[in-house]
C-alpha cells in the first residue's frame, strides 16, 4: 500500500490502517497447557471487600501490618516537612510562559553525574530521553539512603525497618498523588511501567467489561504498548479496534476520531504526546467526547509527565499510566491512575501475597485498591526513588522544563530544517520535547552510529510505534528526544555532526 498523502485521502487511510490491525490480530491466541495463572486467578471467587471487617481494637494501631491491621489508612495530608516548596499550578498543556530567566539548564545538568562523561573521547549529548531519562543525584542518593537505613519488606512486621520502610513506600504513593492532583492517594497503584498499567487496565478492566461486538478506539500516534494489549482483549472477546486517524503534520483529526465514537465505544486509549513525533493531542477536549458516550478512558501519559503539568482530575480521566524511568526515576517502576469508584469494580490481574485481606482454601479476600493491584513484594526502592524524582522535577517546574524544552525543539528544528536532504516528520504546532526526522540518502542506523562515534546518543528505529511511521510512509526515523538538562551546545553539537553527515564526511570535527 502506498501511504503517500497524494493517493489516499485520510479517511480511507484510516480505514486501511484498521482494517490490517483488526486482519492481523484476530487469530485465536494459542491455547496455553494447562490452567493459565489469569484463569486460575479468575476462578477465586471475588470478593468485595468493602465489607472488610474493621481491625480488631486490640490490633495494633499502625499502617505497618497489612494483613493485620487492614489496608493502611491513607490520608492526603502532604508529609510533615516537604524538601521543595511546591509552587506550580496544575495545567493539561504546557504553559511556556513561566518566569524567563530562573532556569538554567547547565546547572541542571550538573544534578545528573551520568553526564559528566566522555563517550568515544567526546563528551556525552543525551538526546535519548524518551527511550530513558538519565538519574540526578537526589534519586541516586535517595535509593543510598534506602538501602543503607531503611531497606525491608512493606506492609508486614513488627520492627523498625519495617515501619520505615512502609513510610518511605506509601510516601511515594503521595507524592505520585500530588503530582498527577489525583483526589487520594488510593487512585495510585505502583506498576513496573506505562505497558505494564495498560495491561492491567486490559486484563482486570477490559475482560470484565469488554463483550463481543462492543468497540475500543486508540490513535494513529500509539506506541504498541498502547496497541498490543487492546488487540489481545479485542482477539479474545470479538471486539473491534478502531483507530482514529493524524493529518499530515501528525496531529489527531478531531472530526475522525468524533466519528469513530459510538455507544458500542467502551474504551478509548490514547497518548498525550507521540513518542515518534511529539505532537501533544487535545486530551481534555478528546475525554469529554468519549464520555458523552459513555466510554472509559485511558491516557498514555508516558512522554507527558516530564514536559508539562499534568492535572488527572482537570483531564478527567478514568485511567493515566506512566513509566518512572522516563522521568528520572529508576527502571521497573511506574503509575496505573485510576479513579477510586472504578478501580474498587475491578478484580485483581494477580494473586498473591501483600493484595490479600483473607486466605482460605475455599476463598480469598482480597484488599481494596491500590494494594489488590500490588501482588507481590513491589519495587519499594524504586517507588521510594520514583518520589524523589517526582519531588526534583517539582522544584524544576514543569512550567520552566516545558518553556526551555519548547524554545530548545524551536531551535534544534529551525537548525536542523537547513541541512539540504534531512525531512522532519511531524511538524504539529503542539509538540513536547522529540525532533524526528530522516536524511535523504543515508540509513537511518548509520545517522545514529555516526552520532554515537561523536559521543551523542539518539534513537534511530521504529521507537515501537510502527504504524505511525508507516503512515509517513516510512519504517524508521532518527530521533533527538529532550530533557531539562540539555542546551544549546547539545543541540549545536546535534546539528553540526548530522550535517557533516549530509555533506558525505562523518567524523571528527565536533568543536563543542
Ligand atoms: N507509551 C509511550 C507513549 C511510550 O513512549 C512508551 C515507551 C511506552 C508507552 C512504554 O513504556 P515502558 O516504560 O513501559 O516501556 N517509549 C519508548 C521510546 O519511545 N523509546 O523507548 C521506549
Amino acid at each position: 500500500m502506498n501511504t503517500s498523502d497524494t493517493t489516499f485521502s485520510e479517511a480511507q487511510l484510516a480505514k486501511e490502517i484498521e482494517r490490517l490491525a483488526n486482519e492481523m490480530f484476530t487469530a485465536p491466541l494459542p491455547a496455553s497447557p494447562g490452567i493459565s495463572p489469569e484463569a486460575a486467578i479468575a476462578a477465586i471467587p471475588l470478593v468485595e471487600t468493602t465489607a472488610i471487617e474493621p481491625p480488631a481494637a486490640d490490633a495494633p494501631a499502625t499502617p505497618y501490618f497489612l494483613e493485620l491491621a487492614g489496608p493502611p489508612a491513607i490520608s492526603n495530608a502532604p508529609p510533615a516537612s516537604p524538601a521543595f516548596a511546591y509552587a506550580i499550578e496544575p495545567e493539561v498543556v504546557p504553559q511556556v510562559a513561566a518566569s524567563p530567566g530562573i532556569f538554567d539548564a547547565h546547572a541542571v545538568k550538573r544534578d545528573f553525574p551520568i553526564l559528566d562523561q566522555e563517550v568515544h573521547g567526546r563528551p556525552l549529548v543525551w538526546l535519548d530521553n524518551a527511550a530513558t531519562t538519565q538519574k540526578p543525584n537526589a534519586v541516586i542518593q535517595r535509593l543510598v539512603r534506602y538501602y543503607e537505613h531503611e531497606n525491608s519488606n512493606v506492609h508486614r512486621g513488627a520492627h523498625t525497618l519495617a515501619a520505615r520502610a512502609t513510610d518511605a513506600y506509601e510516601g511515594a504513593r503521595q507524592e505520585a498523588r500530588r503530582f498527577l492532583n489525583a483526589g487520594t492517594a488510593e487512585e495510585i497503584v505502583f506498576v513496573r511501567g506505562a505497558t505494564e498499567a495498560i495491561n492491567l487496565v486490559a486484563q482486570s478492566w477490559g475482560r470484565r467489561n469488554v463483550q463481543a461486538g462492543d468497540e475500543i478506539v486508540v490513535t494513529w500516534l500509539e506506541h504498541h504498548a498502547n496497541i498490543v494489549p487492546w488487540q489481545q482483549l479485542c482477539s479474545e472477546k470479538g471486539a473491534r479496534l478502531r483507530v482514529a486517524p493524524v493529518d499530515a503534520r501528525g496531529q489527531v483529526i478531531l472530526e475522525e476520531y468524533e466519528r469513530l465514537l459510538s455507544d458500542k465505544t467502551k474504551i478509548v486509549a490514547f497518548t498525550q504526546v507521540s513518542n515518534a513525533l511529539g505532537t501533544i493531542v487535545p486530551a481534555r477536549e478528546m475525554v469529554e467526547m468519549a464520555h458523552r458516550w459513555g466510554a472509559r478512558v485511558l491516557v498514555d501519559g508516558a512522554q507527558a509527565v516530564s514536559h508539562m503539568p499534568v492535572d488527572v482530575q482537570l483531564l478527567d480521566c478514568d485511567f493515566y499510566v506512566f513509566s518512572g524511568h522516563k522521568i528520572f526515576a529508576p527502571t521497573g517502576i511506574g503509575v496505573l491512575y485510576g479513579k477510586k469508584d472504578l478501580l474498587a469494580t475491578m478484580p485483581p490481574w494477580q494473586g498473591g501475597g501483600n493484595m490479600i485481606a483473607d486466605v482460605t482454601f475455599e476463598k480469598t479476600v482480597y484488599q481494596p485498591p491500590p494494594w489488590r493491584f500490588e501482588a507481590g513484594t513491589g519495587n519499594i526502592a524504586d517507588a521510594v526513588g520514583l518520589g524523589a524524582a517526582l519531588q526534583y522535577v517539582t522544584a524544576l517546574g514543569l512550567p520552566n522544563i516545558a518553556r526551555h524544552e519548547h524554545e530548545l525543539r524551536v531551535y534544534a528544528e529551525d537548525c536542523l530544517k537547513t541541512i539540504p536532504g534531512l525531512r522532519l516528520v511531524g511538524t504539529a504546532p503542539e509538540k513536547a520535547g522529540v525532533i524526528s526526522f530522516v536524511l535523504d540518502g543515508v540509513r537511518t542506523e548509520d545517522v545514529g552510529g555516526a552520532l554515537d562515534l561523536e559521543g551523542i546518543a539518539v534513537r534511530s528505529g521504529h521507537h515501537c510505534a510502527q504504524p505511525i511511521l508507516r503512515r509517513f510512509g516510512l519504517e524508521a526515523t532518527v530521533r533527538a528526544s529532550l530533557a531539562p538538562y540539555n542546551t544549546r551546545d547539545d543541540i549545536d553539537a546535534l546539528v553540526a555532526a548530522v550535517r557533516r553527515l549530509q555533506l558525505g564526511r562523518p567524523g571528527s570535527f565536533r568543536t563543542v
